[in-house]
């Protein structure tokens, strides 16, 4: 019999599948890899963050959201194979959701485009999946991670709204409103996401929580923004998660009421008592 070690088969894409694919000196790995990474003008942070991108990942998907910096050419001369999709809605919820639909990789890994990301991290990221998990949440603050580029404001915000999860959903995060993470693809099946702006993030840790997925945090330093300045708005923003956070909690409430009043269930226990 051959000794020789064989990938369970994808099904997903035959030109990459069947190859195990070293990933560190310890670890090589079937799955191929997707890195999404949304960018509006971010030319001159995206030699940063090309050139700490892993040579073993399947593809790279550039999210454009209407660049007028040089974006998209700057992304194509760094990495040749790089598929650019163009974004037709606004904000970076939409932007994540729009590369998501355009990913043929098993494993999804969200990249910010302004350098402050290290993608040398991917593989502790990717470890994690492999290993078990079904979704591996960057956390700033858990132990081996760091932020250089957080704000006292966005701390306590964050702090704050991360706490207002955990309380609400079962949670047990470390952190929150953080745009480095991982997940296999099937995963966007269960979580079905709509919504458009700085909100994704949560929007994501809630329902996966909710989903009953597999959660690791995975520690990650976040560094400074390279160039140019963020485009979040710390209150703007920080209202538009806690509306989130509210709505899923009455969805919640509502799911549970209407189980309660199930006709089915009432036959189901009518039957049983
Ligand atoms: N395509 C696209 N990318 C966006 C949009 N808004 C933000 N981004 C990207 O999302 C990432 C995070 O945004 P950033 O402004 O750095 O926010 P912060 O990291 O929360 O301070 C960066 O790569 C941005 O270029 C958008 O509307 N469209
Ligand atoms: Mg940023």
């Amino acid at each position: 019999m051959s000794s020789v070690l064989r990938p369970a088969s994808t099904g997903q894409d035959p030109t990459t599948a069947g190859a195990y694919r070293p990933v560190s000196s310890h670890l090589a790995i079937a799955p191929p890899v997707s890195v999404v990474i949304p960018a509006m003008n971010e030319a001159e942070n995206l030699p940063y963050v090309f050139k700490t991108l892993p040579g073993w990942i399947h593809e790279v998907i550039l999210v454009d959201g209407n660049s007028t910096d040089g974006t998209v050419e700057v992304a194509r001369e760094l990495w040749p194979e790089v598929k650019v999709v163009e974004q037709h809605g606004k904000g970076k919820g939409d932007a994540l959701i729009t590369g998501f639909e355009a990913v043929t990789g098993d494993i999804i890994v969200m990249v910010d485009a302004d350098g402050s990301a290290d993608g040398n991290e991917i593989v502790s990221y990717v470890s994690a999946l492999v290993s078990g998990a079904d979704f591996a949440k960057g956390s700033r603050f858990a132990n081996g991670g760091g932020t250089d580029d957080m704000t006292p404001i966005r701390k306590l915000g964050n702090w704050a709204l991360c706490t207002a999860v955990n309380r609400k959903f079962g949670a047990r995060y470390t952190d929150l409103c953080y745009g480095y993470n991982a997940f296999w693809r099937h995963c966007l099946d269960k979580i079905d996401l709509d919504c458009t702006g700085f909100e994704i993030e949560t929007l994501i840790n809630i329902r996966v929580v909710k989903a009953g997925l597999k959660v690791q945090e995975i520690p990650s330093h976040e560094y400074l923004r390279i160039h140019g300045t963020s485009n979040l708005r710390a209150v703007r923003d920080g209202l538009r998660v806690l509306k989130v956070i509210l709505k899923e909690r009455s969805n919640r409430r509502a799911l549970r009421r209407r189980e309660q009043h199930s006709p089915m269930l009432d036959s189901v226990r009518g039957e049983v008592s």
